[in-house]
């Protein structure tokens, strides 16, 4: 190591874009915890890191959890920058409790998640990849593709009313069909219905948009009675973060007709997905997309970037999370 290096030391979790990892090998002296020996790592430069750059990259399908026990060995550590709006891979409130500010990426991926959806929902309840399999596997001849079930008469529940909650309501609305919704609290000045209960929202609705954080308070909120309340002709879509569903009630719920069909862009143990749903016909399944484009993981890793430079230059970081309210004397 140059003795006249001045740049930060800062902790890789594990692969993260090259657009991301460029910039960090450029402005930090990056140490990587995903090498062989991670705990030597720890050992050797824990002691001097002071930032740390985490989240899964384009193509790694595994999270390195943030926890209040890695932390422990970092004493130096200010910043946790996330790359992904959700940080329930990182253990925000144990950050609060050391003064570590923890940074996410908001508001950049909105859009692109909402669009994703809007296909998933149409897809699933349209059975569209259904459909091209019908085709792609020469069964047109033989006869036509089954008729589906639609949008025309159901209304749609959205579980979770943020950014990406709205940006999906705003999409929705150009379908002319009536929109309702799940939080704790009621969003001011929204023209649709707030239902307190979720069970009873399930009940009401015939498609059920899930776009919550993940973690302990989201923890299987949809479990096997709010699937039975959603009912035979009922649609789920879950776009949020795999550990909000209990998917083995899921499953059931699936194979026995206890609801219609399921369109799900995020797992329990992803990159693993159960073989019970890959087995099944009325799911469509997605590897965690709802961001995956060039142009919008580009802006999220940017974020990541710039959360990381503007704390290495004194300034406040972009996006603090609201765990770690920025400046730390606020909190
Ligand atoms: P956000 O702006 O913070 O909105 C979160 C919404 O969830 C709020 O309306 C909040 O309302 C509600 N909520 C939180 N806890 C709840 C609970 N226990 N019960 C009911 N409602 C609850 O977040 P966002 O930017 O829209 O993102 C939402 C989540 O989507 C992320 O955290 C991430 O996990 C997921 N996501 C997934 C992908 C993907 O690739 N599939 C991409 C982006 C984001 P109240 O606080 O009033 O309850
Ligand atoms: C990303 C996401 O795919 O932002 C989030 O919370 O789930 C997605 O945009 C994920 O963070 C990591 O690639």
């Amino acid at each position: 190591m140059a003795v006249d290096d001045t740049r930060p030391e800062l902790l890789q979790t594990g692969p993260m874009m090259a657009m991301i990892e460029e910039q960090l090998a450029r402005h930090f002296r990056v140490h990587r915890l995903d090498g062989p020996d991670g705990e030597a790592v720890l050992a050797e430069a824990g002691p001097r890191i002071r930032a740390v750059a985490t989240g899964v990259g384009a193509t790694a399908g595994t999270r390195h959890r943030v926890t209040g026990a890695l932390m422990d060995r970092l004493p130096q550590l200010e910043i946790v920058a996330n790359f992904g709006v959700g940080y329930d891979s990182v253990d925000a409130e144990a950050a609060g409790r050391r003064g570590v500010v923890v940074t996410n990426t908001p508001g950049v991926l909105d859009d692109e998640v909402a669009d994703l959806a809007v296909a998933l929902t149409l897809s699933t309840v349209r059975r569209l990849p259904q459909a091209e399999r019908h085709l792609r596997e020469g069964r047109w001849p033989a006869g036509s593709f089954p008729l589906s079930p639609t949008l025309r008469n159901r209304s749609i529940g959205i579980v979770g009313m943020g950014r990406i909650g709205r940006a999906i309501a705003r999409r929705l609305d150009g379908f002319g069909r009536p929109i309702a919704y799940h939080t704790r609290r009621p969003v001011p000045d929204l023209p649709y219905p707030h239902f307190p209960e979720l069970i009873a929202l399930a009940r009401e609705v015939g498609v059920l948009i899930v776009i919550v954080p993940g973690g302990a308070e989201t923890h299987h909120m949809i479990d096997a009675a709010v699937l039975e309340a959603l009912g035979p002709e009922g649609v789920l879509i879950n776009v949020a973060r795999g550990s909000v569903v209990d998917e083995p009630a899921l499953i059931r719920a699936l194979q026995d007709g206890t609801i219609a069909a399921a369109g799900l862009d995020v797992f329990e143990h992803e990159p693993h997905v159960p073989a019970e749903l890959i087995a099944l016909d009325n799911v469509v399944l997605l590897p965690h997309v709802a961001s995956a484009t060039h142009v919008t993981r580009n802006a999220m890793g940017q974020l990541v970037v710039d959360n990381l430079l503007a704390w290495r230059d004194g300034r406040p970081p972009l996006t603090p999370v609201p765990e770690t309210p920025w400046p730390p004397h606020s909190r």
